[in-house]
C-alpha cells in the first residue's frame, strides 16, 4: 500500500561513509551514509533559527500553517548527524530479559501490522533553555533555544505494545530501552554510546508509538527514517530517532541520557540529581518574529499557541503592558487529546514602541505558568511567561 515509502530514500543515497560507520552499519544490516552537514533538509533563515547541529523553528513561521507543523519547518535536535538508512536492510531488533521470542523486524513488516495515527508534539526539554540567561540571570549550558525547539506533527506507525505483544513480553520487563542508528555520542572526550533512553514499561504500554510517517509523509531522514520512536507528552529525549534496537529487561536499565542528563541538578537537588525527567511543562508562544514589527493605529489580531505535557490547556491570558491588565484568549483547539492549542486575541490599541508581550497558560491540572522557574544546572524544562519584544511601528 506504500510503495513510494520504500522507494524514497533511495535516490539520497549520497555522500561518503566514513570506515566507523560502515562497520556499526554492517552489524546493524543497514546501509548508512553520512551526509554533507548534520541536517538533511534545507534551512532557509526566514524558517529557522540554526544552532550547530541543530535547527530551531522560528515562531513566524508558524502564523499561518494550522495545527501541524509542516515537516520542512520541524525542529531538529541532532545529537551527530542525520544519517540515511535504507528501509529495505534495516531492521528493528527486539531483545532482552523480559522478552521471550527475541527477534527482528523489517519494514515491510511492521508496515504491514495495524496501524494508529495520533497527534503528538515532539519537545526537547531544553526549550526556552534561553530565557535562564536572559531572564533570569544565570547561564546554563547546552542549545540556547527559544521557544522554538517544540511542534505538533500527525505521526502514523504501530503501537509500541503490538511489538511487545509480538515478541512475548514477560511479566517481569520493567525497562524498555530503544537506541539509535545515528553515530555514538561523545561529550567531553567520551564516548557514551548509541543514543538511548529507557522507558519504564508502563509508559511503552501505553501510547507509545513507532512511527513511520510525519504528517502523512514517510518520515523526513531528519527525523528518524524509516522508524522513531514517539512518546507523547514526554521528553524529547524519549522519542529516540532512527531507531534499530529496542532492549526490554526484566532489570532497570540505564543510559547517560537518565542519570547524567535530562534529570535536575544544582542548588536544592540531590548530588545524583532527581528521578529522570518525564513529562514536559506548560508553555506558550507568540506566532511572532522576536523584534518583530507590529502596526500601530488599529487593533491588531495577536496569535499563538500554548501546550502542556501534563494535560489540556485550559486557558490563556495575554498582556500587552508587562503584566498589569491581562486578556482572556480565545482558544481555537480545545480537544481532550489536543497537544497544544493554537489561540488568538485582540490588542485593542498598539501604541508605537518597544513593547514586551506576554502569554500564560493554565493546564488542566491547575498549573499556571510562573512568574520564574527554578533554576536547574543543565537547564530544562523552563516554564516561566517569557517577554516577547516587539516593536509597534
Ligand atoms: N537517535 C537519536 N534520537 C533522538 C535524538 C538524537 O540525537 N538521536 N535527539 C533527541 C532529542 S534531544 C530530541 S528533542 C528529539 C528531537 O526530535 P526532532 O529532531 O524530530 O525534532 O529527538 C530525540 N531523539
Ligand atoms: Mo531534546
Amino acid at each position: 500500500m506504500f510503495p513510494a515509502g520504500l522507494a524514497v530514500l533511495g535516490g539520497q543515497l549520497t555522500g561518503r561513509a566514513s570506515a566507523a560507520t560502515d562497520v556499526r552499519a554492517a552489524r546493524a544490516g543497514v546501509v548508512t551514509r553520512r551526509t554533507p552537514g548534520p541536517i538533511v533538509k534545507p534551512l532557509p533563515p526566514e524558517l529557522f533559527l540554526p544552532h550547530g547541529t541543530n535547527a530551531e523553528t522560528r515562531w513566524e513561521a508558524l502564523r499561518d500553517v494550522g495545527f501541524h507543523v509542516p515537516n520542512d519547518r520541524f525542529f531538529v535536535r541532532n545529537h551527530t548527524s542525520t544519517p540515511l538508512i535504507d528501509a529495505t536492510t534495516w531492521r528493528l531488533r527486539v531483545h532482552g530479559s523480559g522478552v521471550r521470542r527475541p527477534r527482528e523486524f523489517g519494514y515491510a513488516e511492521l508496515r504491514s501490522m495495524p496501524s494508529v495515527t495520533v497527534d503528538a508534539a515532539i519537545e526537547c526539554a531544553g526549550n526556552g533553555r534561553s530565557f535562564f540567561a536572559t531572564q533570569q540571570g544565570r547561564q546554563t549550558p547546552g542549545t540556547q533555544w527559544r521557544l522554538g525547539a517544540v511542534g505538533v506533527a500527525r505521526w502514523r506507525g504501530v503501537p509500541l505494545s503490538a511489538v511487545l505483544r509480538r515478541v512475548g513480553l514477560s511479566a517481569r520487563a520493567v525497562d524498555v530501552m530503544p537506541s539509535g542508528l545515528d553515530a555514538n555520542f561523545v561529550s567531553d572526550g567520551v564516548d557514551l554510546g548509541r543514543v538511548r533512553r529507557p522507558l519504564p514499561i508502563g509508559k511503552a504500554l501505553d501510547d507509545v508509538l513507532l512511527a513511520y510517517e510525519m504528517n502523512g509523509e514517510p518520515l523526513p531522514p531528519d527525523h528518524g527514517f524509516p522508524v522513531r520512536v514517539v512518546v507523547p507528552s514526554w521528553v524529547g529525549i524519549a522519542s529516540i530517532k532512527w531507531v534499530g534496537d529496542i532492549e526490554v529487561s526484566a532489570e532497570p536499565l540505564s543510559s547517560p541520557w537518565n542519570t547524567r542528563f535530562y534529570r535536575f541538578f544544582g542548588p536544592g537537588y540531590p548530588d545524583e540529581g532527581t528521578a529522570p525527567l518525564a513529562e514536559q511543562v506548560t508553555k506558550s508562544a507568540f506566532e511572532l518574529a522576536w523584534e518583530g514589527a507590529v502596526p500601530s493605529g488599529s487593533p491588531y489580531t495577536l496569535r499563538g499557541r500554548s501546550w502542556s505535557g501534563r494535560g489540556r490547556v485550559t486557558r490563556v491570558e495575554v498582556s500587552t503592558d508587562g503584566g498589569a491588565h491581562w486578556r482572556r484568549a480565545k482558544l481555537l483547539d480545545g480537544g481532550r487529546r489536543a497537544p497544544w492549542t493554537r489561540w488568538q486575541v485582540t490588542w485593542p490599541d498598539p501604541r508605537p514602541g518597544r513593547r514586551e508581550l506576554l502569554a500564560r497558560a493554565t493546564d488542566e491540572t491547575g498549573t499556571a505558568q510562573p512568574a520564574t522557574t527554578p533554576f536547574n544546572d543543565l537547564g530544562y524544562l523552563f516554564d516561566a511567561i517569557v517577554a516577547h519584544p516587539v516593536q509597534v511601528v
